[in-house]
């Protein structure tokens, strides 16, 4: 029997005939309503589904009775009910190591942006203010020597944590749960206690995944403990903050500046104030957004699913169900 499987994400034309070789495939393109009645009647008969994005919920499990596997174009899950997936014997895998330095340059471009105020720099040449060579009220502040504090050292943390130290001589405190003491030997990093480095560090950079432990782990409590001079940047996932706390700490001048690629919503309401402070750069979630990342997480998400579904170990798994592979 051929197996079928179902995709709500844009893969690349030839990547999706590489699939096509060995299973049915019902490409839905880009997908964003997982409730749309055609979507629903291929997930009555899927063993795979490959996207991204939209929450997977038990619900929606419930209307893929015959699902094995899910291959998420993407490095976070918090889409997905991990445990009830492997409760009910279906493979999760996800796409980390290909988007990391994308991810980490994404950070940067962020820290770099806000600290030299180029955006708000950038609209003023463009509104054609710039009449004579600038004064103090539009100098921004250095980055290189300053003092980076990564919640957050996974992968992408670590990441951009090098370019910090190494590229920019800062440097480097984080707060994880566990230490990592490679990163201290390689780039003289510092384990700190969340609110210690919060009112230690000029910059303070989020790279946690979002789960039950993380989800608004920043609120009106943490930015107290910011400085004035400090310049939040979120690459997470924006329900790791309080986005009205946020909102509040820049405009009472609690903090410096934000640099934002994820929100509390995505795509960001339009009534939001975020991306029209001068303060804020806002980015509508480019962390992997490029050619060359794009194509490798949906190279490593077709073979994910082509090897889960062939009973294989696939390249990135995020959950070991007892059913899988048996
Ligand atoms: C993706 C991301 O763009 O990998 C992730 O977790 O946040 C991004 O790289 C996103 O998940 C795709 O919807």
């Amino acid at each position: 029997m051929t197996k079928r499987i179902v995709v709500y994400r844009r893969l690349p034309e030839d990547l999706l005939a590489q699939l096509k070789r060995d299973f049915h495939v019902d490409d839905f393109g880009h997908l964003e309503d997982l409730d749309d009645p055609t979507f629903r009647a291929a997930l009555a008969e899927a063993h795979g589904l490959v996207g991204a994005g939209q929450p997977i919920t038990p619900a929606l499990l419930d209307a893929a009775p015959q699902l094995e596997a899910i291959s998420s174009v993407s490095v976070g899950v918090d889409a997905y009910p991990v445990e009830e997936l492997t409760r009910r014997g279906i493979q999760l895998c996800n796409t980390p190591d290909v988007l990391t330095e994308t991810t980490a340059d994404t950070g940067f471009l962020l820290i770099m942006a806000t600290a030299r105020r180029a955006v708000e720099l950038a609209d003023f040449i463009r509104r054609g203010d710039w009449q004579a060579s600038l004064g103090e009220m539009h100098f921004g502040s250095d980055v290189h020597g300053k003092t980076l504090g990564m919640i957050g050292m996974g992968r992408i943390g670590a990441a951009i944590a090098r370019r910090g130290a190494l590229g920019f001589g800062m440097r480097i405190l984080y707060s994880n749960a566990s230490p990592k003491p490679a990163l201290e030997e390689e780039l003289g990093a510092q384990r700190r206690e969340l609110d210690a480095l919060l009112g230690e560090a000029d910059f303070v950079c989020v790279t946690v995944p979002l789960s039950a432990e993380t989800e608004r782990l920043i609120g009106a409590r943490e930015f107290a403990l910011m400085r004035p001079s400090t310049i939040f940047v979120n690459i997470a996932r924006g329900k790791v903050v309080d986005e009205a706390a946020l909102i509040e700490a820049l405009e009472a001048g609690r903090i410096r500046a934000a640099g934002l690629d994820v929100f509390e919503r995505e795509p960001l309401p339009a009534d939001s104030p975020l991306p029209h402070m001068a303060n804020v750069v806002a980015l509508p979630h480019i962390g992997s957004a490029t050619h060359e990342t794009r194509r490798a997480m949906s190279q490593r998400a077709v073979d994910n699913i082509r090897l889960s579904l062939s009973g294989e170990r696939p390249l990135s798994p995020v959950n070991e169900p007892a059913t899988a592979r048996a």
